[in-house]
């Protein structure tokens, strides 16, 4: 048997593959996040968008490397990358990791052929990172990664890629827009091997005694809130089919993973498309626990139910205020009464709940904020997080602010990493950074005290904390 691999034929054909391997360009992804050193921030996940670019990369014969930063420092991730002594760089950036990508690429610059960028905002703002890289990619990167890696092996120049932007004597010039890839099916499983499983699961055991990684069953979002970015996938939503779905989270739970994250924009939208998913996890018996991202439109308690069924242990709504006013704002198209509605379903049917809410957002006043904080802290969470308005570029957030008063710095790093409160205000909203910092500190400080003394015990000891520190607030400049 061992022998027959290597009859004459066989022989020649490994031989010639080895030699084609090596004519082949080597692409090292780079995911330049750095945990910060006083990390309060829970979440942590490899790099999806980069391991789906890497399968594309590999059924197309490219040998791939990928270095997550994640668990390394800034001298061991420049010495990875340089051991892979890569023709191309492919960096993944985001609203939170400009500085850092800019420059660990610069750190790059003379070690490879092409350095390139993409993810959200170089989507969003490709020439923001021409002074450095050499071609930007907007949009979704499978087919837009082969395509230049082709062009670099067989020394063709770039003008004819779809969806990517590059520097012609100063000027940029961009190409023709890259469709959507309409059948999510026909994209290869992400290639989880490049992951670092062992420092993921490490982190996730230590912190919260499972292991967890993430699954995107969808792409898109047709709403349209007044601070969220959605750069990559647009607003028509595009789901994989519940098989295509539960062959990856079985392939997830062979990797030894005992929980999956999925990491869709909101994984609830389709009704019949999330119980076909549960069906299908049911019918398959996977022994894998979920957590997912939902709107509270979206949930109701036959979904929850299911959901439960189908062993999803947690789910995250991004509540963002307790004021309708302010939810209209934010053009969340959802009110506090739907907000209330959905926690209580999902508690109802077993499930964890976590919630996200924003204070001081633009146009909010002193009411409005404590109404949010009353709203939050009194509802039955398991997860509660509040962080300041982020203004990213391309939202309708970004710009009102940027027209009413000008932005405070348009770069964020996740350096800044103060116990509960560790946000940074990027724009003026009309207050202080101390008092909305003071708002959060006095929302948690509720929300624990109200979860270890239970009702009884905060109406002895959180109510008179909770008027006190109101008036505080309100005194607050
Ligand atoms: C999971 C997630 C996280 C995880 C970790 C992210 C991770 N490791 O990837 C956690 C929870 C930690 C997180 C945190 C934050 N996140 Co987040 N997150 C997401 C989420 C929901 C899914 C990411 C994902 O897996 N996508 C799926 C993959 C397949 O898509 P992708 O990564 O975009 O990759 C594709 C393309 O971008 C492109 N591509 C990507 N890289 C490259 C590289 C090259 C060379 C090329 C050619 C192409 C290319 O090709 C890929 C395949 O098509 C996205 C929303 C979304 N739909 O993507 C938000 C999102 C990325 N997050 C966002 C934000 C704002 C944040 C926070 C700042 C939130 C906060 N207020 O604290 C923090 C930042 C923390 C930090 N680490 O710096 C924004 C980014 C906006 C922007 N314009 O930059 C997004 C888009 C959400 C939103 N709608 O606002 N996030
Ligand atoms: S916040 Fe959620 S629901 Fe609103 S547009 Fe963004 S992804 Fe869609």
């Amino acid at each position: 048997m061992f022998l027959s691999c290597f009859s004459p034929f066989n022989y020649k054909e490994l031989v010639l593959k080895a030699v084609l391997w090596f004519l082949m360009v080597t692409i090292t992804l780079v995911y330049p996040f750095f945990q910060p050193k006083r990390d309060n921030s829970i979440f942590r996940f490899p790099p999806l968008g980069l391991g789906y670019m890497a399968s594309a990369l590999r059924e197309h014969g490219f040998s791939v490397a990928l270095v997550d930063c994640t668990f390394l420092n800034h001298k061991q991730a420049l010495e990875q990358i340089r051991r892979f002594k890569p023709k191309i760089l492919g960096f993944y950036s985001m609203f939170s990791m400009k500085q850092t990508t800019m420059k660990l690429a610069q750190s790059l610059r003379e070690d490879c052929q092409l350095l390139v960028a993409g993810g959200p905002l170089p989507t969003l703002d490709p020439e923001g990172f021409l002074d450095v890289f050499d071609v930007v990619a907007v949009g979704e990167g499978e087919e837009t990664i082969v395509e230049i890696a082709n062009c670099v092996e067989q020394g063709l120049d770039i003008s004819g890629v779809r969806g990517i932007v590059y520097k012609v004597n100063e000027r940029p010039v961009y190409t023709a827009k890259r469709e959507f890839i309409q059948n999510l099916d026909t994209i290869p499983f992400p290639s989880r091997d490049l992951f670092d499983n062992h420092s993921y699961k490490a982190y996730y055991s230590k912190k919260f005694g499972y292991t967890t990684t993430p699954i995107i069953s969808s792409r898109g979002c047709p709403f349209s809130c007044d601070f969220c970015s959605r750069p990559v996938f647009g607003q028509n939503l595009r789901v994989r089919s519940p098989e295509n779905i539960v062959a990856e989270a079985d392939e997830v739970e062979r990797l030894g993973y005992e929980q999956v994250w999925f990491a869709d924009d909101c994984f609830t939208l389709d009704k019949t498309q999330v119980l076909r998913v549960c069906d299908l996890i049911l019918e398959r018996r996977l022994n894998l626990g979920w957590e997912c991202l939902s709107r509270v439109d979206t949930m109701d308690l036959d979904t929850a139910i299911q959901m439960k069924k189908a062993g999803c242990k947690r789910v995250f709504f991004g509540i963002e205020s307790g004021n309708d006013q302010v939810l209209k704002i934010m053009r969340k198209c959802v009110d506090v009464f739907q907000a209330r509605h959905a926690v209580y379903a999902a508690k109802t049917a077993g499930l964890e709940v976590g919630a996200f809410f924003i204070v001081g957002y633009p146009g909010e006043n002193d009411k409005t904020i404590l109404d949010t904080i009353r709203f939050a802290t009194e509802l039955p969470l398991d997860y509660l997080s509040f962080t300041l308005p982020y203004p990213i570029p391309g939202t309708p957030l970004y710009d009102h602010i940027k027209h009413i008063s000008g932005l405070s710095t348009s770069n964020w790093e996740e350096n800044k990493n103060w116990s509960l409160i560790r946000h940074k205000l990027l724009c003026d909203s009309g207050f202080s950074e101390r008092k909305l910092k003071f708002a959060i500190g006095k929302a948690q400080l509720q929300y624990r005290c109200r979860k270890y003394v239970g009702e009884t015990g905060y109406n002895i000891i959180g109510r008179p904390f909770e008027r006190v520190t109101d008036w505080a607030f309100t005194k607050l400049k």
